[in-house]
Formats: structure tokens, sequence, C-alpha cells
């Protein structure tokens, strides 16, 4: 079966801002307090996605969700208009403003964890929405982003949107950022790889939370149906955790047979790599492209995202092409190494770069605004909704976020009524762009 890498992105939200909420995450905590473009953020997005698309891969768009979110304030006992809840909120509890208030849907690698139907024994595409339960701001995401996804993914036949796992603790879940499949075809069975950071059986103290348990990655496994032999838990190293990569994202980026990632990126990386090639037995050989702590510290790695990259097979193009944030280029010792990188024989033949700064101040680089979804042409055929880049979408997009965004946004800015009606009629026009039908927002259902 042939079947090709989609990329869908997500969208920035209007009310994209600088909030401080991810303990852990080195740059959304150096960037609290500054004030955002949110014009400029979703532009940078809409950027990246028509520089994919017109290098012939198929790229597809994730609506952003309702911010600020009221009924996550409803809940928590504000009351009155819109307009007073939003005043009282941000005099009383700002912190809870800024957690109603955050664009952060925009990562869309930590949407879901997708197993394509390649690997999943009912021949369907699985998607299980992530329900990001260690950070407040984004465990209010996955409810929308399942009907994100079921809007776009509705053929049953083909593709099966699962329920988020149990907001327990135990099952605590950031998607595809922990994810990584590697396959000889994209057509073919694969090796997929689930990291987690946390084994909820044992206690778990560090400077910084471990957003992944091994629990819920058993649980994906089993209710996306792979096959035991070709799927591996590793575990994320606990260094990596601690000197601030949130995700495994942060520090290991695959595709095809590649494996690009960080010397200290695994506990155990030398049972990594025995096990992923015991796992591709019979199916391919894995290129290993391990990146020395010697050449490449790992807060060098982390400052620069180099491996919060989009590593790409282009049509046409023999080797791979990473595509890393302007960031990697700016480091010294990032730079220098993407230099010998490509200089080589390897699997990776280029690096180009994508300037998405608004994001990357958040810890978002190229590849966590991202979910990579393998379709084959017929799942392609049965998409729904009008969620694909053309050039006709992107002249849209752009209109309309150069339309609808703040130009700046600073943090008293949450404040203002005025951005909720500004974001709902940003929203409500989206709606119809993409074609998702009249309720899709919880406040178009009111
Ligand atoms: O979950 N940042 C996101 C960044 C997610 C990056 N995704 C991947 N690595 N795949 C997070 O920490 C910051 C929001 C703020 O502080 O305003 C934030 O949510």
């Amino acid at each position: 079966m042939t079947a090709i890498e989609a990329n869908f992105d997500g969208l920035v939200g209007p009310t994209h801002n600088y909030g401080g909420l991810s303990e852990g995450n080195l740059a959304s905590a150096r960037s609290e307090g500054l004030t955002s473009s949110p014009r400029e953020a979703v532009l940078e997005g809409i950027a990246k996605m028509k520089s994919l698309s017109d290098i012939g891969l198929l790229q597809g768009v994730m609506p952003p969700h309702e911010r600020p979110f009221l009924p996550l304030l409803k809940t928590l006992g504000f009351s009155g208009s819109d307009s007073e809840i939003i005043q009282q909120v941000s005099r009383e509890a700002p912190h809870l403003l800024r957690r109603a208030s955050s664009a952060s849907a925009m990562w869309a690698a930590n949407a879901a964890m997708v197993s394509p139907s390649a690997d999943s024994a009912d021949g369907r595409v699985h998607f299980t929405p992530a329900n990001l339960l260690t950070t407040g701001h984004r465990a209010i995401e996955a409810p929308q982003t399942r009907r994100a996804l079921a809007r776009i993914f509705a053929d049953r036949e083909h593709f099966c949107v699962h329920e988020p796992l149990p907001y327990q603790s135990d099952f605590a879940d950031e998607g595809a950022a922990n994810h990584v499949r590697l396959c000889e075809r994209h057509g073919a069975p694969g090796v997929e790889l689930l990291v987690w950071g946390r084994d909820a059986a044992t206690s778990y103290e560090g400077r910084f939370p471990a957003r992944q348990t091994r629990q819920s990655c058993e649980a994906i496994a089993r209710r996306h149906d792979l096959d035991p032999e070709r799927t591996i838990l590793l575990q994320q190293s606990r260094t990596a955790i601690e000197a601030g990569a949130f995700h495994n994202d942060v520090v290991c980026v695959g595709t095809g047979t590649c494996l690009f990632y960080h010397e200290q990126a695994f506990e155990d990386r030398s049972g990594m790599i025995a096990a992923v090639r015991r796992a591709a037995e019979g199916l391919f050989e894995p290129d290993f492209v391990e990146v020395p702590a010697s050449e490449v510290s790992l807060a060098d790695a982390i400052t620069s995202y180099l491996f919060n990259s989009q590593l790409l097979q282009i049509p046409g193009e023999d080797r791979l092409v990473l595509l890393a944030p302007e960031e990697t280029r700016e480091n010294p010792a990032t730079r220098a190494y993407c230099e010998r990188l490509v200089s080589g024989n390897g699997p990776i033949g280029a690096v180009r770069f994508a300037s998405v700064r608004q994001s990357m101040r958040n810890g978002g680089g190229p590849a966590c605004l991202r979910l990579r979804v393998v379709l084959t042409e017929t799942e392609r055929a049965s998409l729904s909704a009008n969620t694909i880049m053309t050039p006709a979408l992107f002249e849209a997009l752009n209109t309309w976020g150069a339309t609808h965004y703040r130009e700046a946004l600073a943090p008293a800015d949450l404040a203002d009524p005025q951005l909720l009606v500004e974001s709902r009629q940003a929203l409500d026009a989206l709606t119809v762009l993409l074609d998702l039908g009249p309720d899709f927002y919880p406040f178009q259902r009111d």
C-alpha cells in the first residue's frame, strides 16, 4: 500500500501570549510577561505550512481553540455576562485568566497520538487525543481536539478517534511529542517508539514534572491495536527532563528508517538501539544518527531546538531534509554540527531553517507545531472539512490572520473583554473558511 506522511499544523489562536504557564519548559518561563504578536505568530505558522505544501508535501490545518475559555471560568464559579466574568477573573485570579487564554493548542504534536492503518490490527488510522493533564492550561484542550479530529477524520471506515485517556495522574499523556514511528515506506508496517518519563507504579521526584507515564503508553498501544513485536516503550532520560526536555521531541526526531537523537535523550541508550534493531528485524535496517554531548550539549540542544525539527522526505530528494528553527542556525554549536552533518554521507542531506520565533518563545519549534498523520490514497480521499493547504486556502488564511489578529498583546490586554469578542469573530470566520460546521466551537452552541 502506498501512503504519505501528512503534517497537520496547529493554527495559532488570536490570544497567543506569554503566560509562563509550563513548568519545566525553560522558554515559557523565560518569556513570561513579554508582549506577544498574535498576528506575527499566525502568519509565521501559515508561511511554514505553505512552504511544505509548495515542496510537494501534504499539509493540513488544525483549527485553534476558543480562548479565553469561558466554560472553564464558569465551572470555577465566575458568573455574569462574558465581559463581567473577564473583568472579575482578571482582578481576583489573573493566573486563571492566563490559563483560560493560552493559545497552546497550536502545538499540534501534543494534540494526539496517531497510529497509521499499516500498524493497527483493524486497518484503520487510530487517534488518541492527549489529555495533557500535567499543565492546567493544556488540560482543557482534549475535548475540542477530539472534536476537530472527529470532524476532519470523520469517516469511521478508515479512522478511529478515541476518547482521551482517563484524567488520572497514572495516565498522563502528551501525544505524538513522545512518539516516533520508523518504517521502510510509510505504507508498510513500522516500528512505533513510545517514550515515557515516569512510571506511575513508582514515585517520581524531580526538578521538573515528567509529563508522560509508562502506563499511558501501554494503554495507547493496546487501544491502537499495535503489534507488540513492533512496539517499543522507552524511558526518556531523567537528565534530559531535568535539563528542560519536557517532551521527547525536544531531544529526538525520526522518520523513515532514521532516528536522529541526542546521546542523552534516553535513559538506556544502548538498550534503545538494541530494541529498535530487534523490532525492525525483517522490516528494515534502522539508521541511528546520534549527536554526542561533546559536540552539542543538552543545554545547547534545548535552547537551539535542534531536534525539534521536521525530518522530511521531500519528493525528488534522495536524502532527508531537516527543517530546523532559525535558533538552531544562531547557536554556534548547533550551526557547526549541522554543517558537519550534511557534509557526511548519512541519511540527512540538508538542513533548512524556518522562522517560528513567536512560538519558539513558548518552547514550540517546527516539530511541535505539527501532527503527523500517515495516509493511504483512499484515506486521503476520505478526509472531511476544508483543511488541506492549497494556494487558495493560503491566501484566505493569510488575509484572515492579518484582518482578525492583533499586532501586539501585552499581559494586561488579556483583561480586555474586547479580546474575547475579536477572537470569537475570528473563529466564526474560520469555521466557514475551513468548513468545520456551524456548531464547532462551544460559544457557537450556546
Ligand atoms: O506544552 N508551551 C508548550 C510547548 C509545547 C511544545 N510541544 C512539543 N514539544 N511538542 C508546553 O509546554 C507555554 C504557554 C505559556 O507559558 O504561555 C506552553 O504551553
